[in-house]
């Protein structure tokens, strides 16, 4: 009820522009209220004296208030890794209200765009009636006072250094070259790495290779594609829809333009190790980062650090 019902079956398709329809049920609510105050008591119990509290993601967007009622001496930060949806789409949410008083309780908000804390500043202004000054939001507290929250942009990044060292290490050089030579040494290697999620666009980007393909524009093994779909989130019943509508997606492209040991599109449906990961991206000639939605999205950061070289290309959408 807690991860795989409102934190990803409502709040991620509401945050993520309703690519698909959310699903509102009291008993998913309910539980994500009991899991927050379960976070916020364990934080409240070991954080040392004024301690900062650093509270990650939309699955805990009640720790913030719930912590700071527990524990006042504690400066309170909260980080949105996804998207903060427009307020017209927020409000669509029979908890608008309670979400905003559990951001409100924490010193400092951070987003990975100006637009997401604009939009939540906007949603306290609207939805709340809070008071609102450029990038704050205050409201007044049960004792009389008031608290004040900043909202601002800090978009996450990746560990560069580490990654480009893996990168030019030689067993990943001499990986990357093997992995062009088992794919048929194609003359250009495009490769999409994804969470199997809707909002990664991977049945878009499939289509649009297919109609490459069906236009004579690409071949293979001239031409071939590597599609990495991580499983996740595998009991929620969108997913499951779009895992289905993947796989019949690669079985009939693969079938109409493969031929024997050479597929149009190589499948993986399992999580790799991380210095294959790098192999890949440093073997892509181009990586396809093609989200409908998304709140930032480390492969694209990922396929730029690996071509230490300054080759490949990284074809993102807007
Ligand atoms: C959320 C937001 C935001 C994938 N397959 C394998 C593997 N991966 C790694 C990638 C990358 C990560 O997973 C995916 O990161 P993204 O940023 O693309 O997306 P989300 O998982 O949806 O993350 C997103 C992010 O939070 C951070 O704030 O950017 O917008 O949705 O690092 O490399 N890694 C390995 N094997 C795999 O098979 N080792």
């Amino acid at each position: 009820h807690y991860y795989e019902g409102m934190s990803n079956d409502t709040l991620w398709p509401i945050y993520h522009d309703v690519i698909v329809q959310a699903s509102f049920h009291r008993e998913w609510w309910r539980a994500y209220v009991v899991v927050n105050q379960r976070f916020a008591q364990a934080v409240s119990e070991v954080a040392d004296d004024g301690a900062t509290v650093w509270v990650q993601d939309y699955q805990l967007q009640l720790v913030p208030a719930m912590l700071r009622q527990l524990r006042p001496d504690l400066r309170i930060g909260w980080f949105d890794h996804i998207p903060f949806p427009p307020v017209e789409l927020f409000a669509q949410l029979p908890w608008r209200r309670p979400i905003l008083e559990g951001l409100i309780g924490a010193d400092f908000l951070g987003f990975q765009r100006v637009a997401d804390a604009q939009n939540f500043v906007r949603a306290c202004r609207q939805l709340l009636r809070a008071q609102t000054r450029k990038d704050t939001v205050t409201v007044h507290r049960p004792d009389g006072g008031t608290h004040t929250v900043r909202a601002a942009a800090i978009p996450i990044s990746i560990d560069f250094q580490g990654l480009e060292e893996l990168a030019r290490s030689e067993a990943v050089q001499r990986w990357a070259v093997e992995l062009r030579h088992q794919l048929g040494d194609p003359e250009v290697l495009m490769l999409g790495v994804d969470r199997l999620d809707y909002t990664k666009g991977i049945r878009h980007r499939l289509k649009a290779y297919e109609e490459l393909l069906q236009d004579g524009a690409v071949a293979p093994p001239q031409v071939t594609l590597v599609q990495v779909a991580t499983p996740s989130r595998e009991r929620v019943d969108s997913y499951r829809e779009l895992r289905t509508q993947i796989e019949t997606t690669v079985g009939r492209i693969n079938g109409d333009h493969g031929t024997i040991g050479s597929p149009a599109v190589h499948y993986i449906h399992h999580t790799q190790p991380r210095e294959e990961m790098a192999a890949l991206y440093l073997a892509a000639d181009v990586a396809l980062v093609t989200p409908l939605r998304d709140g930032m999205n480390l492969v694209a950061k990922e396929y730029v650090t690996c071509r230490w070289d300054n080759g490949g290309a990284l074809v993102l959408s807007e």
